[in-house]
C-alpha cells in the first residue's frame, strides 16, 4: 500500500470514531443536507485536523508528528499559549484535498509540582517512544495505536485535580489522541452560507451551541482567517473503579480563509487553496481550546 493510501485509511479511522464520538458531527452534515447548503458530505471540505499531546520526554509532538511526516506532511509555524502552557505546530497535507494538521502539547514542567506528579505517573507507564515501534505504513497498526490507552485509565480524583490547574491536562489524560475535531471550510458552500456570520446563524437557528470565548467569530489580526467552533459535547466517561462522570469530548469547528490580497482579482473558479489566508493564528486558537474548557460547556 503506498503512503497515501495508508493516509487515506488513517484519517478514514480517525473521522469514523469522531463521528461515533461527536453526534453533533453527523447532525451538523444533516442539518447541511437539510437546507441544501450540500448535496452530498462529500462536498465538505475538511480544513484540519487536531490533537493534543503531553509534552514529556517520550511522547508530545516530537513523538506524535512522525506519523504525519511519515505520510508527506510538512511541519510549518510554531505557536505559543503563555496562559495555557501549551506549544503548537501546524503541519500542511502533501495534498490540497487533505487537512491540515494542528498538533498542540502541554508544557508539563511548566506546571505544579503536585499536576506533574499526577501525570508522570500515567506517563511513565509509556517507557519509550511508542510511534518508533509503529509500521507506518500498517494503516491497521496506527489506527489501533490512535484509538488505545497509551497509559492506564485515570482516576476521577486525578483528573479533577488536573482539571483545576489545566483542562487541557485532564482531557488530555482521559481523551488521548482521539480528534479533537475537525474543521468544516466555510469559504467553498454555496452563497449565503459561505462566510462564519452566515454559517454561525445556520448553526444557532438549529439548536447548536458555539464557543463564546472572545466572541463567537475569532478573527485573526490580518483580517483573513475567520473561525467559530461548537462548545465540545460531553461524553459519559468511565474512570478507575468504575467511577462516572460526564466529561468534555471533542467539538467541531469552521473556518473561512479570505481570498490574499494578491489575488482578489482572479475569477472565483480560479481560486484554489494556495490562493487563500493559510495557517494558523495563536490569538484565534487560544479561545479555540476553550472549546472543551468548563466555562464554556456549562454554558454562560
Ligand atoms: C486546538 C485549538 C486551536 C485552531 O484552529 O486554531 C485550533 C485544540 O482545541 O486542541 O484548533
Ligand atoms: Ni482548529
Amino acid at each position: 500500500m503506498s503512503r497515501i493510501e495508508t493516509l487515506n485509511n488513517v484519517l478514514d479511522g480517525l473521522m469514523t470514531r469522531y463521528k461515533q464520538r461527536v453526534p453533533d458531527v453527523g447532525a451538523i452534515i444533516q442539518a447541511m443536507l437539510q437546507d441544501g447548503i450540500i448535496q452530498h458530505p462529500d462536498e465538505i471540505e475538511n480544513d484540519h485536523i487536531a490533537f493534543r499531546t503531553m509534552g514529556v520526554s517520550q511522547l508530545g509532538i516530537k513523538s506524535f508528528e512522525k506519523i504525519f511526516l511519515h505520510y508527506g506532511y510538512e511541519k510549518r509555524d510554531y505557536y505559543n499559549f503563555p496562559g495555557k502552557k501549551l506549544d503548537a505546530y501546524w503541519y500542511a497535507p502533501p495534498a490540497d484535498r487533505y487537512p491540515r494538521i494542528f498538533v498542540s502539547e502541554l508544557r508539563v514542567s511548566d506546571l505544579s509540582q503536585k499536576a506533574q506528579d499526577i501525570i508522570k505517573s500515567y506517563t511513565d507507564e509509556v517507557t519509550s517512544d511508542p510511534v518508533d515501534k509503529l509500521d507506518l505504513d500498517n494503516a491497521m497498526e496506527v489506527d489501533r495505536f490512535l484509538h488505545s490507552p497509551l497509559w492506564r485509565i485515570p482516576s476521577l480524583e486525578d483528573y479533577n485535580i488536573l482539571a483545576e490547574e489545566s483542562e487541557y491536562a485532564s482531557w488530555v489524560i482521559y481523551n488521548r489522541y482521539y480528534l479533537n475535531h475537525f474543521t468544516i471550510s466555510i469559504h467553498n458552500l454555496k452563497e449565503g452560507f459561505n462566510d462564519i456570520a452566515l454559517f454561525n446563524n445556520f448553526l444557532e437557528k438549529h439548536g447548536f451551541k458555539l464557543n463564546t470565548s472572545g466572541g463567537k467569530i475569532k478573527v485573526s489580526p490580518d483580517g483573513g482567517l475567520l473561525q467559530s467552533a461548537t462548545v465540545a459535547e460531553m461524553i459519559e466517561a468511565t474512570f478507575a473503579d468504575g467511577e462516572k462522570q460526564h466529561i468534555s469530548g471533542s467539538y467541531v469547528e469552521f473556518a473561512e480563509r479570505k481570498v490574499l490580497p494578491a489575488y482578489v482579482h482572479l475569477a472565483k473558479e480560479q481560486i484554489k487553496r494556495q490562493h487563500r489566508r493559510d495557517g494558523f493564528e495563536a490569538n484565534n486558537a487560544d479561545k479555540i481550546f476553550e472549546s472543551t474548557y468548563s466555562s464554556q460547556t456549562k454554558g454562560d
